[in-house]
């Protein structure tokens, strides 16, 4: 992959799917659209695999057999010239199961050449949207929070890094807000929380690395679930052209879960952006 900067775990599981064969049309020449010849095809589907590890359920997983069915179907469908245009195809499918990335390559071993020839392959990696540079820039909310270590000064740095990220951002003031915990958990301090909107030409997964670095800078530990925290930031929303990217991914939910049911991220955001929406409804 090309050297990306990403959160630790990210891009480091992969489904490969390698020597599928079927008899297609593709082509430049007549002969080869009248008679076919063997295609094969190698995907490879950068996922994340814990969580069907963990459940050992497939509906928690990509589908071997649903990505090569459908790979079967576009060497065995309409014949084009080119196997670059195949492998492009068969990229946008296999992207299209939420992998987070894959490369496709695509063999035309009795490709009509008047010589002695081991192979001949075209091989492409495509991103998908929680890796890819968002054209335009992306619109994103990002809460801030902290209740441990002097928050007021947290929140303030935090904000200044992040600011450092973002271009046309804008800050919300910062509130105190009563801890929300777990019912099982004991209290905590209040909170101070503030919203930054901005927009960035980073990925989602782009971002949320620059948002861990912000927070392990800050002296973050990440022991308890909902524990106290010196610094949280979390990516609230991430809009491309008023589109708003969803993910189910282990590293990123999005939107945010839980957002939209606590006024300490929904005030402040509404505060910055009064015309805001969330999963298709204005935030006030
Ligand atoms: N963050 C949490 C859990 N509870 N409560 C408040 N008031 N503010 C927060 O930012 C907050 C919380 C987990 O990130
Ligand atoms: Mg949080
Ligand atoms: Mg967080």
């Amino acid at each position: 992959m090309p050297d990306l900067h990403l959160p630790t775990g990210a891009l480091a599981d992969r489904i490969e799917l390698t020597g599928l064969t079927a008899r297609g049309r593709h082509g430049v020449f007549d002969h080869e659209k009248a008679e076919g010849q063997d295609f094969t095809v190698d995907i490879v589907l950068h996922t994340t695999t814990a969580r069907a590890a963990a459940s050992d359920d497939l509906s928690d997983t990509i589908s071997y057999a649903d990505v090569a069915d459908e790979a079967v179907r576009l060497i065995t469908g309409e014949p084009v010239d080119l196997i670059e245009t195949l492998a492009e195809r068969i990229a946008e499918s296999a992207l299209a199961t939420g992998a987070l990335a894959v490369d496709v390559t695509v063999h035309k071993p009795s490709a009509p050449i008047p010589h002695t020839f081991g192979d001949v392959s075209v091989s492409i990696r495509r991103l998908g949207v929680l890796l890819a540079t968002p054209k335009p820039a992306a619109e994103v909310v990002v809460g801030i929070g902290s209740n441990l270590g002097d928050p007021v000064t947290q929140v303030e740095i935090g904000a200044a890094k992040l600011a450092r990220i973002l271009e046309y951002e804008q800050m919300s003031r910062t509130r105190v807000t009563p801890a929300e915990v777990a019912p099982s958990q004991p209290t905590q301090p209040n909170y101070i929380n503030a919203v930054m909107i901005g927009r960035t030409r980073l990925s989602p997964l782009g971002l949320l690395a620059e948002l861990q670095r912000i927070e392990d800078e800050q002296g973050r530990t990440r022991e308890e679930h909902w524990g106290p925290r010196t610094l949280d930031l979390d990516l609230i929303s991430y809009k491309i052209a008023d589109r708003e990217i969803t993910s189910d991914d282990p590293d990123l939910t999005l939107p945010h879960p839980r957002a939209h049911l606590r006024n300490f991220v929904m005030e402040p955001w509404a505060e910055v952006d009064p015309w805001g929406h969330l999963r298709g409804k204005p935030i006030r």
